[in-house]
């Protein structure tokens, strides 16, 4: 195996849009840990090795967004752009304004003003983007940055670039890998929806039996569980504060096509499910990563689950230093 600290456009050269020109834009992403996760197997009434936590808090700025970022700032860079955007939760922020610092490129990140969790702030700050904070939700900073990116001609980095799909697809290779074979579940939560058409594609590609896609949205941000766009999404989980996601047509070909489920889990659950992997696993994501979790304990009381269940974990738990504090003060 080549050295992962290669990052993914290394070592899945064979199977993203990359040619030798492509000048390759890492930071060692991808790799990340496959817990088992047997204590909270235990609590969800599943039985000793069949729960894993895909921890993706492990990529070099704390998010699954790294895999994408990589060959979407690498192919910005090939293609002569002279700069990236992005309207971000936060994580996609951070990532790119590290991976556009990296290749030498500006970056614009445009946020919902007051949404965006402490860290991932700090983070986009850090590298040099410049912050364009929009009044309203997610859906209004990407109609922003649409615009912007057809006016500056910066290169847009949200998950409608399909270079973001193609790297993020890296995830479902390495479970693979790790497994021997695809899981039987994934449960992951559901935002924008690029990850979890991204999973899927990753999945196809792999020869065998496929994973039912379990997709989980924040109950006040659930546009795919409910039918409809939500114009003003509520949720604790920041990340996943989205009301009209880009990639919706998509997932629900990921669920259909996987015999999955696109469902929401309420705030409540989504907190428990949040602390008890910091408690019974000593994983500390952040809350929106949490949702699949939360799916999961769901959906094991039901008692239909069987076979190799992976949870995605999209987000490391220091991004957000501020929901623990509020919630357990005393
Ligand atoms: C931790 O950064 O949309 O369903 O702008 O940060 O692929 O959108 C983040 C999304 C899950 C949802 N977990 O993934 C952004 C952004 C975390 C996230 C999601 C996000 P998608």
């Amino acid at each position: 195996m080549l050295n992962p600290a290669l990052g993914i456009i290394s070592r899945y050269r064979d199977r993203l849009p990359v040619t030798d020109k492509t000048p390759v834009v890492t930071l060692g992403e991808g790799a990340t840990p496959l817990i088992r996760a047997d204590r909270l197997a235990e609590y969800a009434g599943l039985p000793a090795d069949s729960v894993y936590l895909k921890f993706e808090g492990s990529n070099p700025t704390g998010s699954f967004k790294d895999r994408g970022m990589a060959v979407a700032v690498s192919k910005a860079l090939e293609e002569g752009a002279r700069g990236v955007l992005c309207a971000s939760t936060g994580n996609t922020a951070a990532s790119a304004a590290a991976y556009a610092a990296r290749a030498g490129l500006r970056c614009m990140v445009f946020l919902p003003k007051g949404g965006v969790a402490l860290g991932k702030l700090a983070q986009a700050l850090m590298h040099g983007a410049k912050i364009k904070e929009v009044k309203g939700s997610f859906d209004k900073a990407l109609i922003a940055a649409f615009a912007e990116a057809k006016k500056s001609g910066f290169v847009a980095v949200n998950s409608s670039n399909p270079y973001r799909i193609e790297g993020q697809k890296t995830a479902a290779f390495e479970i693979s890998e790790v497994l021997g074979r695809m899981p039987d579940y994934q449960f992951m939560p559901v935002g924008n929806a690029g990850n979890i058409t991204a999973y899927w594609k990753g999945y196809r590609e792999l020869k065998g039996s496929k994973p039912k896609m379990m997709g989980f949205q924040a109950a006040g941000a659930a546009p795919i569980v409910l039918g409809n766009p939500i114009p003003n999404p509520r949720t604790v989980a920041s990340a996943i504060r989205i009301g009209n996601p880009y990639s919706w047509q998509a997932a629900l070909r990921a669920r259909d096509e996987s015999n999955g489920v696109i469902a929401a889990v309420t705030d409540r659950e989504i907190l428990n499910a949040w602390r008890l992997l910091a408690r019974l696993e000593g994983v500390f994501c952040e809350p929106s990563s949490a949702a699949g979790v939360a799916g999961l304990l769901k959906s094991g009381k039901k008692g239909h689950l069987s076979g190799k269940i992976v949870c995605i974990l999209t987000g490391h738990g220091l991004k957000d230093p501020d929901t623990p504090l509020k919630i357990f003060k005393s």
